[in-house]
């Protein structure tokens, strides 16, 4: 007999040998159904994997996210098996579990098609309804070299671990995998998958090495999980922005241009021209002044700064004219220092906030270029704020509350608000332990006392001071930096910053660095996703398109209301196109363009106009001056 404990501290007698399974079994039916797999003295456990010793447990259920990681763990295994079914040459690379499901690397001997995916599912179904054991049994490393000898990927990858090293194997039927586990008790219950996709993956990711194909895929508990996940994959792919942006004519990527270096396109610049006049006023009212700095600056600027040593591989390499070197600015602040320095301030004029639309190049690594929303040159809604170390909690506070008055002008959702403090990391943070405890003990403050929920991410503060950065969840899934709020005591120093104090002593101010709605790039791709490219009348590249029902008659009615829409500010565009009346009306929807204007006979006679307001079925008839009056406010009171 042995004795096992349960996480409640309740210990009981067993059989040797037995299993999570029969445990659970023994608690109950129901318990042993939900039953995937389990910890034995913090070991993962396959559900039917003998217990031999006196261990603690805990059974993972179907609810457990690592249930998830297992179940779709399997279905690897279980797609691999179904691939060496129709491809017996078949050798494989890794086939991991990952957070929505799973993928196998696959050299097939021959090139598998995006038509065999179904092949593959429907194999994989077959085996599933054979109802095969899954087994796990352990070899030596040599022998396991020889069981594997024909395919050079798992040899490889045994021959990298260590001598003398036990090695788990997985067996379901004909099929043995080199395995670490955990895995489901059977193919049987791998039930409810898809197959998603195929793309091209070099064995361990080196571009040198053999090219495999990798399949991804999802597996779920129950037909319903399954469908669910299926449409919010559906649903991403529909609001991705890079697929937005290319429909709605936003911007454009060319790598002739340079990787990460987007271009606007005219419906693009339109709406980053309205936002960057909404940007200024909003700051004008919260008492911001406005400067404008070159994207140049010497190398020197960057070592006094500090970014020459912790921010020099986000920068692109030097250039030098006339002995002077120079490089691309990767943010504004050192410019920013020495506006403050030209000229002499006293307690008196503190606050002082600079805020400019700011240009910036950023060296980031290929791989995490993504559309718009991780660029290489980009112009951030940037502020400096130079502050009375008596001012600091105010004016974090205020721009922390100007940057949540922005995002619900804009309508965006915020999806956690995160304090980044520092790490031991030294090469990436200034070392003035002093400094950073202030600093950071400060933002602490302030939070706790608004009672800002937060969560704490240590290791990703800037290199010169903690920030607060506001959250948004992509199309893809994850979360990126909207907004900042950034306290810095090191600038003033590295800069000698001082202002004349009412004690006509020098003293020392400090610097808040605030990104308002990040960049232009990253807030596009965010206005893109979350109104699924539909934006709201007051952003909208294109507020009015009037389509004339008869080029002959309609068009000069037509052009005549154009023309007093645009003398009203609204941005209104005509459509004279020759091209069928359906053709412009599905144009303009799939343009999104939130108010759709057919002019014929009756508006004509009427004085009148007929509009459809995008995403709505109904036709409205209103008065010309009631609609223009309809609009306006609409756009004033940003759709609110
Ligand atoms: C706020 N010096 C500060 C500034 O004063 C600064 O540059 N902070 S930052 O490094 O955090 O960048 C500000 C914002 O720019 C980020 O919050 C993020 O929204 C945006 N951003 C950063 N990197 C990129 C990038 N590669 N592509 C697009 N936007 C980016
Ligand atoms: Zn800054």
């Amino acid at each position: 007999m042995i004795k096992i404990k349960f996480p409640d501290g309740a210990i009981k007698e067993f059989e040797e040998g037995i299993s999570i399974e029969g445990i659970a079994g023994s608690i109950s039916s129901g318990l042993r159904k939900q039953s995937v797999a389990g910890y034995v003295n913090s070991e993962l456990y396959d559900l039917n994997r003998p217990i031999l010793v006196d261990a603690e447990i805990t059974i993972i259920t179907k609810k457990d996210q690592v249930a998830f990681d297992i179940l779709n763990h399997s279905a690897a295994h279980l797609m691999a098996q179904a691939v060496k079914r129709l491809f017996p040459n078949a050798k494989f690379g890794v086939g991991p579990n990952i957070r929505e499901g799973f993928y196998y690397d696959i050299d097939a001997g021959e090139q598998i098609k995006e038509e065999d995916l179904i092949k593959i599912e429907k194999m994989m179904k077959r085996i599933s309804q054979e109802q095969t054991m899954i087994t796990r049994s352990e070899l030596p490393k040599e022998e396991a070299l020889e069981f594997f000898k024909d395919d050079k990927y798992k040899v490889e990858l045994i021959s990298d671990l260590p001598e003398g090293e036990i090695i788990s194997l997985y067996n379901q039927g004909e099929f043995t995998d080199l395995c670490r586990g955990g895995h489901i008790g059977s193919t049987k219950n791998i039930r409810f998958f898809k197959l998603l996709s195929l793309a091209g993956a070099y064995w361990r990711g080196d571009s040198d090495r053999e090219q495999l194909q990798r399949i991804y895929g999802t597996a779920w508990f129950s037909e319903e999980d399954l469908k669910k996940h299926l449409l919010v994959l559906a649903e991403r792919k529909e609001r991705d922005h890079r697929k937005l942006g290319k429909q709605l004519k936003i911007f454009e990527l060319n790598n002739e241009a340079g990787q990460g270096l987007a271009m606007w396109l005219p419906n693009g610049y339109t709406v980053r021209k309205v936002l960057e006049d909404y940007v200024y006023k909003l700051e004008l009212k919260a008492g911001y002044k406005h400067i404008s700095t070159p994207v140049l600056g010497t190398k020197k600027l960057y070592e006094i700064s500090g970014h020459w040593s912790h921010y020099r591989e986000n920068m692109f390499p030097v250039m030098e004219r006339d002995g002077e070197t120079f490089v691309l600015r990767p943010m504004s602040c050192p410019h920013h220092m020495l506006v403050y320095k030209s000229d002499l301030r006293s307690y008196r004029d503190l606050p002082i906030r600079y805020a400019e639309i700011v240009t910036q190049h950023r060296y980031e690594a290929s791989g995490g270029l993504t559309g718009l929303e991780r660029v290489r040159a980009m112009t951030l809604t940037d502020a400096h704020l130079f502050v009375r170390q008596d001012q600091i909690k105010k004016e974090v506070l205020d721009a922390y509350n100007l940057i949540l008055q922005a995002i619900a002008d804009l309508g965006l959702e915020i999806e956690y608000v995160e304090l980044a403090l520092r790490d031991k990391d030294k090469g990436k943070f200034h070392d003035n332990d002093k400094l950073w405890n202030l600093a950071e003990s400060l933002l602490k403050e302030l939070l706790a006392e608004n009672n800002i929920e937060h969560t704490v991410m240590t290791g990703e503060a800037a290199f010169y001071g903690p920030k607060i950065d506001i959250q948004v969840r992509t199309a893809m899934g994850h979360v990126i930096t909207m907004s900042t709020v950034q306290l810095d005591f090191l600038l003033p120093e590295r800069f000698e910053l001082t202002y004349i104090g009412n004690d006509g002593e020098k003293h020392r101010p400090v610097v808040i660095h605030r990104g308002l709605i990040s960049t232009w790039e990253r807030l596009m791709s965010i206005l893109l996703e979350q109104y699924k490219g539909a934006f709201p009348t007051w952003l909208a590249p294109v507020q009015i398109k009037l389509i004339p029902v008869s080029l002959d008659v309609h068009s000069s009615y037509a052009k005549k209301l154009n023309d007093l829409f645009i003398d009203h500010d609204l941005r209104s565009e005509l459509d004279l196109r020759e091209e069928k009346l359906g053709y412009k009306i599905r144009d303009a929807q799939t343009l999104k363009i939130p108010y759709q204007l057919v002019v014929g006979d009756n508006e004509i006679d009427s004085n009148l106009v007929t509009y459809r307001k995008f995403g709505k079925k109904e036709q409205t008839t209103i008065s010309v001056d009631d609609f223009i009056v309809l609009v306006k406010k609409e756009i004033f009171n940003k759709g609110k």
